[in-house]
């Protein structure tokens, strides 16, 4: 039999297991279900699987290679097979003295060297040494950039608001919808703001649309000598930034090895740095460091980030769960949800495999979730009781930054009451012990039996943001590995940038001939006429 024929064995088992009679026969079951990594505790026991589903499931990770393939990541080979590029932003981590190779060239010196650049410019602002071009303080900093060169300083200067400096008004900009920037620039005032270009290609339509319409802004306001000192740019495509009228003096770059949403690491973390200070994304470096290493070095059973791959990819491709939440019980983590839905969809939503062949078995999960508690008050009732299975990833920090009365006891308390009902449920018994009527009893019954995972960490510091990032990244590549994808490029994404360049002239001449399906012409038609 083959580890996939064995795995779809166990899962037909599996349909018989029962969680809570699992957690009464076993009062060692946490004990062989959890890990402890330096302040993180990931609890994995309240999930649909018992010892022989986890050998199983490291089985399958061996028979992929799982090593020599995290090996060849952290190595720089070019796994990202079909842009030809290695995929190393492990390496804009790298708190080491190792060397990290690519092409033969030690890529180190160049990842120092940006953050230098970084160091010196973020102090600058912070401490008022670079000044707009009217001598006046930069108070305001509008990030412009989309998709990854945005979701993931949105998330992690949320994530961090406690670090961050008060005086300095961060906005990030991302949608071509006028009213985003619109929004932006009626709280700034052009003598004290400072755009930061952010766009890996310099050619987004987007980023580059409101990267011009807030030099119009700016230069209206200032004259055009006035650019230098307000626009400073963040990419790897030095002709473009030029051909903007930004000066290279202020361009922070990358480089092609570092995909746009694993890009924060480094100069993409521009405005992060600015609003937390170099020593605070030192930090978030630090921790996301000691992430890899733990990653690299521990074996799969105490391996946290293979854990929860092997886990995810468990219940896609053999429990039939087409979705997957997280839940952060912290309400500065409000936007983790969407950075790791850009982080796992995008990496993962593929049907093609390493060979260019058609996959026949399902990958990446639909990932949602909103911070607890505001998602119990709403679409927790299906997770609950839905048809659905949706296995859940709770996180939660033990201390609080707002320790205000008991608030965060409340907060601690709703999360681990959730996980244990979800695993619990509630039976007929139960309720009638209650007290409930019989008519009623169909409608308050919890079959239970819901699968999650908890992540505790101590507190949300830079440190420990910077660990959890990692940790997903390294769970999304576990999970790309298991289903022999690769989950590094991005043609969805890319088919979206090439289509609306296709309509745009069609919406502004009335008379271009259009040649598509009867309803995108008659959409086309529409707007034509209704915008005269
Ligand atoms: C990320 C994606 C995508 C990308 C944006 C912005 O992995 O490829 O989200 O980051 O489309 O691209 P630019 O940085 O080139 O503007």
């Amino acid at each position: 039999m083959t580890i996939y024929q064995d795995l779809q064995k166990k899962a037909k088992e599996m349909q018989g297991f029962n969680l809570r009679e699992a957690f009464e026969k076993d009062n060692k079951r946490f004990q062989k279900f959890h890990v402890e990594w330096q302040d993180f505790l990931l609890d994995y026991s309240k999930n649909l699987i018992d010892e022989k589903t986890m050998k199983l499931l490291e089985k399958w990770a061996n028979e992929c290679q799982l090593s020599s393939a995290i090996q060849s990541m952290f190595n720089g080979e070019k796994i990202n097979t079909t842009e030809n590029r290695a995929v190393l932003h492990t390496a804009l981590r790298n708190r080491s003295s190792n060397p990290i190779f690519v092409d033969g060239k030690d890529v180190m010196p160049d990842v120092l060297k940006v953050l230098d650049h970084m160091h010196q410019f973020s102090d600058a602002i912070r401490n008022g040494t670079w000044l707009g071009a009217t001598n006046k303080r930069i108070t305001d900093i509008i990030n412009i950039g989309i998709g990854g060169s945005d979701l993931g300083p949105v998330m992690a200067t949320k994530a961090l608001t406690p670090y961050c400096e008060p005086s300095l008004h961060m906005h990030f900009v991302s949608n071509v919808d006028g009213t985003d920037m619109a929004e932006a620039l009626r709280q700034c005032h052009p003598e004290t703001t400072l755009f930061i270009i952010s766009s890996k290609t310099f050619t987004t339509l987007e980023t580059m649309t409101n990267a011009k319409t807030a030099r119009a802004w700016l230069s209206k306001a200032l004259g055009e000598n006035a650019i230098a000192k307000h626009f400073v740019a963040v990419s790897t495509n030095e002709k473009e930034v030029k051909k903007f009228g930004i000066d290279t003096e202020n361009m922070f770059v990358f480089w092609n090895w570092v995909g746009g949403r694993y890009s924060i690491w480094g100069a993409i973390g521009l405005s992060l740095m600015i609003a937390i200070g170099y020593d605070n994304f030192i930090q978030m470096l630090e921790g996301a460091h000691a992430m890899d290493q733990h990653f690299k070095t521990a074996d799969f059973k105490n391996n946290m980030p293979v854990i929860l791959g092997l886990l995810g990819a468990w219940y896609t491709g053999y429990m039939g769960a087409e979705s997957y939440a997280v839940l952060p019980y912290d309400q500065y983590l409000s936007r983790l949800p969407a950075y790791l839905q850009q982080l796992d969809m995008e990496s993962n939503g593929k049907s093609i495999d390493k060979n260019g062949k058609i996959i026949s078995y399902p990958t990446g999960p639909i990932l949602f979730g909103e911070p607890g508690t505001n998602g119990q008050h709403s679409f927790y009732q299906l997770i609950h009781q839905g048809t659905h299975l949706i296995p859940v990833d709770f996180i939660a920090p033990i201390h609080s930054h707002n320790e205000i009365g008991n608030h965060h006891d409340i907060l601690l308390a709703n999360v681990v009451a959730q996980s244990e009902a979800l695993m619990r449920g509630k039976n007929k018994k139960e309720l009638k012990d209650e007290g409930i009527s019989k008519e009623l009893i169909p409608f308050k019954t919890f079959t239970g039996n819901r699968p999650s995972n908890t992540i505790l960490i101590d507190k949300i510091t830079p440190y420990t943001l910077g660990a959890l990032i990692a940790l997903y990244e390294h769970k999304v590549f576990v999970m790309g590995i298991l289903w022999n994808i690769n989950s590094f490029d991005q043609f969805g994404v890319e088919l979206g940038k090439q289509l609306a360049k296709n309509i745009l002239p069609e919406l502004t001449d009335k008379h271009k001939k259009l040649n598509h399906d009867s309803s995108t012409n008659a959409l086309v038609e529409k707007i034509r006429k209704m915008r005269k």
